[in-house]
């Protein structure tokens, strides 16, 4: 049976965003969840983290539930490039019994579920799913179309990372057309920082190293427990340390409550940091990645600058060839 015919016949899908959710995983979960709704269907949209604060203004976020129902035809699993990033949500029994199907992005997916719809030169599963509800010819309301915008917005970080298409443009223009308040979705991701972040930047900012075209800056817990914010609040400091212009690589580590360290990687393009975040455990993206290791953070710190350091080294000679212009986010 095909993808298509698959989802035209799904009652009650689980479709499943991955944990720690950003933008393009809320989004196109609600995109989806959206346009299934409004053609009659029952789907669960589940998530077993929290919808991050910021991302709390788009339509259906507070119908997203961490936990299934249990009478689900078919799972749907969107922008998770394996299945433990799907948390507390992954049941090996479940996922063996239906149908999944595998919607993503990322170039490290792992390939799970026996429907597969991988689209690595995509800017986003928002992408995907918008291109996938035109194939269907499933009808996107100003609802969808608000959350897909608000996936492509985000992973593109407003149309600026460098896989960045016409072909992303022109569903933006669908997307407003159909009814996204570009400037209000805006202003939301926009005007969102707690004053404790900015607090945390300064301090976090001050200590930044640069190093071999490496630089790196580190969030302990100490430093959020003082400012009073998540781990998930610091995650922005990478893309701001991405921009200088000494460093190919700019990476952030951030200490977990439980001890592990979340290693976010960011690369000019021709860099590519996702080989390094899937040989560590992780995945991602050519030009944004990560993982997550046990600490502590200073051996941590150690190993990834180790890696980054030799991949940077084979990757130099290609760089001077003024290498690939590959994508990410
Ligand atoms: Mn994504």
């Amino acid at each position: 049976m095909s993808l298509e015919t698959l989802l035209r016949q799904a009652q009650r899908p689980l479709l499943i965003a991955h944990i720690a959710p950003d933008g393009d995983a809320i989004g196109s979960l609600l995109g989806l969840g959206w346009a299934m709704k409004e053609l009659g269907r029952w789907p669960t949209l589940a998530c077993a983290d929290p919808v991050p604060e910021s991302l709390q203004f788009l339509p259906g976020h507070d119908e997203i539930v961490s936990r299934r129902k249990g009478d689900e035809d078919v799972i749907v699993s969107l922008d998770s490039s394996d299945l433990l990033r799907l948390g507390s949500l992954y049941d090996q029994e479940l996922f063996a019994a239906l149908p999944v199907v595998n919607i993503d992005h990322h170039v490290t997916n792992v390939r799970f579920g026996s429907e597969q719809l991988i689209e690595p030169t995509a800017v986003s599963t928002s992408q995907i799913v918008y291109d996938l509800l035109r194939r269907l010819d499933w009808p996107v309301s100003p609802w969808s179309a608000t959350c897909l915008l608000t996936g492509l917005i985000t992973d593109t970080r407003s149309f600026r990372t460098s896989n960045t298409t016409a072909e992303a443009l022109r569903t933006a223009v669908a997307l407003i057309e159909a009814g996204a308040p570009l400037a209000e979705i805006n202003g939301h991701l926009e005007h969102d920082i707690p004053m404790g972040v900015v607090t945390l930047w300064g301090r976090a900012l001050s200590a930044a190293r640069l190093q071999d075209g490496i630089v790196s800056v580190e969030v302990t817990r100490k430093l959020l427990r003082e400012c009073g914010v998540s781990g998930g609040d610091a995650s922005g400091l990478v893309s701001l340390v991405a921009g200088v212009r000494q460093a190919q690589i700019a990476v952030l580590f951030t200490e977990k409550p439980d001890g592990r360290v979340e290693v976010g990687l960011r690369s000019v393009p021709g860099v590519d940091v996702s080989g390094v975040a899937l040989a560590l455990g992780g995945g991602g993206h050519r030009q944004a990645a990560g993982c997550t290791l046990p600490g502590p953070l200073e051996a941590v710190r150690d190993t990834v600058l180790a890696h980054l350091a030799q991949m940077l080294a084979a990757a130099q000679p290609e760089l001077r060839a003024l290498g690939g212009s590959d994508s990410d986010a």
